[in-house]
């Protein structure tokens, strides 16, 4: 009975954690869960964790040093136009947030990050909202990441429509891509195998808001869980091969980019800033690295970590 309380409760995490829709298959996942994950099962996980825990903590920090010359100039904002008080209500793995904050970081928009709890959510109970992202702008809260993006751009580009009609399109186009295509292809492939799974877990355990026992716990039992769940997610979305679906979605970019350095031409456009929010997390995992060995979005990647600099996230 505990243990099965555990399960569940590691099983919420985990699925909190799955960015992309894994709620629907949640029942089925949690009965295999229980008959599938034993502590010999946990064991070695365990040990292969261990051989790749070195590697994996510099992962980590690569993923936080992006902070290089800005060879891009950004776009400035009239600063009575940037907000005073920005709240971001995150999971710091989260594709959705890291679309929010690739936006926030190019506008060199400050703001607080207040790290959600997976499992109690409680530092969003004063909220109807029970997903991540929520922004706090001023005191106003805004909810989902391309709905945040667009008030966001309207607040501080007030009355601009930018650029032609067929850019705009363009942008459009490139930015329902991101939402209804590419990042259904991320949590295939990040729990791909036992250890793709526990390289992401990880990352999400070291970075999260979790309490010690549920950092030692969720690392491994969600592990398992988004294993199999990851499973489901391809049936759901169609996936076959989620290397080669991850791939097939960088090169994608790469020709809508066309010869042009970013999608918006000499500066990225809120395409540019979704694609790399969202790749983000995963940069610099083993299917990160795979994508950039593999295809030929390494340059773009590159010019927008370039492009976006140093995050204005406030340290605190
Ligand atoms: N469409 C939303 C999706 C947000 C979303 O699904 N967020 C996930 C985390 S990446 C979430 O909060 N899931 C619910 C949970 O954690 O219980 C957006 O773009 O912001």
């Amino acid at each position: 009975m505990r243990r099965a309380t555990n399960l569940s409760t590691l099983y919420r995490a985990a699925s909190a954690l799955s960015a992309f829709g894994a709620a629907s298959s949640q029942r089925r996942m949690q009965s295999t869960l229980y008959s599938t994950t034993t502590s010999s099962t946990i064991n070695s996980l365990k040990s292969t964790l261990l051989t790749k825990f070195a590697a994996h903590s510099v992962a980590g920090s690569l993923l936080f040093s992006t902070a290089t010359a800005e060879a891009f100039a950004k776009e400035p904002i009239s600063i009575d136009l940037v907000p005073k008080e920005v709240v971001l209500y995150q999971y710091e793995a989260c594709p959705f947030c890291n679309k929010v904050k690739a936006f926030l970081d190019y506008y060199d928009i400050p703001y607080n990050v207040v790290e959600v709890n997976p499992m109690s959510k409680k530092e969003i109970k004063w909220s109807d909202y029970k997903k991540v992202p929520i922004l706090m702008v001023d005191g106003k809260q805004m909810v989902d990441s391309s709905a945040i993006i667009d008030e966001l751009s309207e607040k501080i580009h007030p009355g601009v429509s930018a650029g032609s009609l067929k850019e705009d399109d363009e942008e459009k186009k490139w930015r329902g891509w991101v939402d209804n295509h590419l990042v259904h292809i991320l949590s295939p492939n990040i729990y791909r195998n036992p250890t793709e799974a526990l390289e992401s877990f990880e990352y999400i355990t070291k970075h999260g808001n979790f309490s010690f026992t549920e950092r030692l716990t969720a690392k491994y039992a969600g592990a398992v869980a988004m294993y199999f769940v990851s499973k489901n997610l391809k049936k759901k979305y169609n996936i076959t091969d989620e290397r080669a679906s991850l791939y097939e979605a960088a090169e994608t970019w790469v020709d809508a980019l066309d010869g042009r350095d970013f999608l918006g031409g000499a500066t990225p456009n809120l395409a540019d800033l979704a694609v790399f929010g969202v790749l983000r997390p995963i940069r610099y995992l083993r299917s990160g690295k795979d994508m950039v060995e593999h295809t030929r979005i390494g340059d773009w990647y590159t010019r927008m970590e370039d492009a976006v600099g140093v995050p204005s996230r406030i340290q605190v």
